[in-house]
Order: C-alpha cells, then sequence, then structure tokens
C-alpha cells in the first residue's frame, strides 16, 4: 500500500473511531440517563385491591393493562358490587372486562358477580370476555349454583369459560398464557387441586401470575399450607422454581394457613398486599388469629416491611352484629408508570408496622424495628 493511501486510511480509520465513539458514547449516556428500572419495566400496568364496602373479609383486585380489564374475585357480599362498579367504572371505558377470574367458590370471593333485586352483580353490569375459574369444588351452596347459572347466561351471551386446568393444559382452546400487552402476560399456574380431592375448598384456588418482564406479581386466591407447598414443589421440579415477586396478594386474607415459609422462600415478595379488615371477629376473637395473623406477621417480616392492608375494625365489639370497620390503607393501588412502580392507597401510604391497630394488637417482629 502506497504511503498516501496508508495516511488516507488512517484518517478515515480515525474519523470514524471519533463517530463510533461518539456515537457509542452518546447510546450510553442516554442508557444511563434513564432509570434502571426502566430497562426492565416497560408497558402501563395498575393493580387494585378494592375495598369492599361493607365489614366482611373477602377478594376483589381489578387489573388494568392496556386495554384489559381484569376482574380477580368479586367478594364481598351482594352489595359489594356497586362499590367494585363504582370503582371498576372510572377505568373501563368499553363497559368490557376481557379477563374474569374466579378463584373459587367461597362467598366471600364470588357473591357480588351474582345479581339480586336490590344489586346489580358484575356479569349484568359488564360485557365479559373470557371467564376463567376453579375446576373443582365441594360447595352445594346457593351462591355457587347462582354463580354457575350466571356464568352460563354469559357464555350464551359469548363469553368464553375455561376452567384455570384447561388454561395450564393449553386445552379447548384456553390459554397458560394471555398477552395482555406487549410486555405483560397473564399467566394461570398449576394447582395440585386443579385434579385433586380436598377437604379445603380453599385450595381449589386458581393460581395466577402477572409477568412483566422479569417483574412477578403473585394472586393465590385462599390456597392454603397444603397447596402452597405443592405449588412450590411443582414449579421447582418442573420450572426452575417460582421467581422472585415484587408483589404478592398475602393468601387467605392474612391466614397463618397461608403464606406459607416455604412459598416465601420461593418468591421472597417486596410489597405484601392483604384483602381484609384488620382484627375482624367474623371468624375468630382470638386476638393473635384476627386477620393479619400474628404469625403471618412473623413471616412475612423476613422479606419486607411494605405491607399494606384493605381495611381494619373502627369499633371492635366480639358481637358479630355490633362491630365497625373503616379504612385501613383503603383501596391499594400498585402501579407501574413510565418505567417506575409505586404504592397508592386511597387513605393513607402507611405500612401496616406504622398503623395504630399494629400497635394495639401485633408484637412488632424483630426485622421491623
Ligand atoms: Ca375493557
Ligand atoms: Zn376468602
Amino acid at each position: 500500500m502506497k504511503k498516501g493511501k496508508i495516511l488516507l486510511h488512517c484518517i478515515l480509520a480515525s474519523i470514524l473511531f471519533c463517530i463510533g465513539g461518539l456515537a457509542t458514547f452518546g447510546v450510553y449516556t442516554l442508557i444511563l440517563a434513564k432509570p434502571q428500572s426502566d430497562v426492565y419495566i416497560s408497558g402501563d400496568l395498575s393493580i387494585h385491591f378494592l375495598e369492599l364496602g361493607n365489614k366482611y373479609v373477602g377478594d376483589s383486585i381489578y387489573i388494568k393493562c392496556g386495554a384489559n380489564d381484569i376482574l380477580i374475585d368479586a367478594g364481598s357480599r351482594h352489595d359489594s358490587a356497586k362499590t367494585i362498579i363504582k370503582y371498576v367504572d372510572e377505568y373501563v371505558t368499553d363497559n368490557k372486562l376481557e379477563y374474569v377470574i374466579a378463584t373459587h367458590g367461597h362467598q366471600d370471593h364470588i357473591e357480588a358477580f351474582v345479581s339480586t333485586k336490590e344489586y346489580e352483580g358484575i356479569f349484568e353490569h359488564y360485557e365479559v370476555g373470557t371467564i376463567i375459574d376453579f375446576p373443582l369444588s365441594n360447595s352445594s351452596s346457593n351462591i355457587l349454583k347462582e354463580y354457575r347459572s350466571e356464568v352460563e347466561e354469559e357464555v350464551a351471551a359469548g363469553a368464553k369459560h375455561y376452567t384455570a386446568l384447561e388454561c395450564f393444559k393449553n386445552q379447548n382452546d384456553a390459554l397458560r398464557k394471555y398477552q395482555l400487552s406487549p410486555n405483560v402476560e397473564l399467566e394461570i399456574l398449576y394447582n395440585y387441586y386443579y385434579e385433586n380431592h380436598s377437604s379445603y375448598e380453599n385450595n381449589y384456588s386458581v393460581c395466577v401470575m402477572l409477568n412483566q418482564g422479569s417483574n412477578h406479581y403473585l394472586f393465590t386466591g385462599d390456597l392454603e399450607e397444603d397447596g402452597e407447598i405443592k405449588l412450590v414443589e411443582y414449579y421447582k421440579e418442573n420450572f426452575n422454581g417460582l421467581p422472585h415477586c415484587v408483589l404478592y396478594k398475602a393468601g387467605h386474607h392474612g391466614s397463618d394457613t397461608s403464606s406459607t415459609k416455604e412459598l416465601l422462600a420461593a418468591i421472597t415478595p417486596e410489597i405484601v398486599c392483604i384483602c381484609t379488615c384488620a382484627g375482624t371477629c367474623e371468624y375468630t376473637t382470638t386476638n393473635d388469629n384476627q386477620f393479619p395473623y400474628q404469625d403471618t406477621v412473623d413471616k412475612l417480616a423476613k422479606y419486607t416491611d411494605a405491607v399494606y392492608v384493605t381495611s381494619v375494625v373502627d369499633v371492635y365489639s366480639e358481637e358479630k352484629s355490633k362491630y365497625t370497620v373503616k379504612s385501613m390503607n383503603g383501596n391499594i393501588v400498585f402501579q407501574v408508570k413510565n418505567g417506575k412502580w409505586e404504592v397508592i392507597c386511597s387513605n393513607n401510604n402507611l405500612k401496616l408496622k406504622e398503623t395504630d391497630w399494629f400497635k394495639s394488637k401485633r408484637r412488632c417482629p424483630p426485622e421491623w424495628k
């Protein structure tokens, strides 16, 4: 190669190197300038743990993701329907719930789906796209019969209806994973009790994981200890284990029979939302075993202090007709916007450990001191 040509090459190479360097530097700064969370959280998503407008414990979780509206459960009583509808109507723009999931056949999870003379239920108020529910039940309650009959009406009106087992197995047009937006999918997990008998109705709960890139949010209905342990084992054996979960809806309203150390060790939750009325005597008058149980608090504390609770007893009475409730956090909203997540509650953003109820009714675990 001639000297002149070499020189020309050198100059060209230098120019290219400079441009390349600048370009690389430019891109690098751009990435650095973005919050780190942007790298793995993209797409808007909000998850709402609802207060249900009465003093009874129950679940109803509304999820908005892109154009999709999803409702997991509709408890706790018929009159909750008007509370749920009033709230959800603020977000639903087409009067359609694209997905409805009923975790199991207990009143405090399905009653508000159903209409009465006095109250319009969820199924009557909304058009419904796909209904996913529990394959098994031991219950012969009226509310479950009414639920089933309204599901049939929805199917006659064009809704699709699958069991969680059909979803998990991708059978009969059902899907294990529904893509809600380019970055978010709704995954129906496997639960041993989709196809095996349990004497606990709670164990039949449909288990759902929302996946947003590498962020995961877990909902297990009222799944009990035995079901949780089988869930953990199944995913360990077949899928390299359950992933770390940013968000976990505490199973069974904060009962000690859920949120086992096995499940918590697998998902190491960062934020825990409990749909319950703290200190309710609906099921027991023993303080430690009122939702959320002292033992549940102790187990959760090993992983996080970001624990939120929808409601709390206002006037306590051991007479069930006399106690009243008020908002603790109120409606708890976990939302992802512009690459960042945050928890915003309708009443206040206090963590459980900061509440008056906690200070007077629970022993503070060492991790929270
Ligand atoms: Ca919709
Ligand atoms: Zn329940």
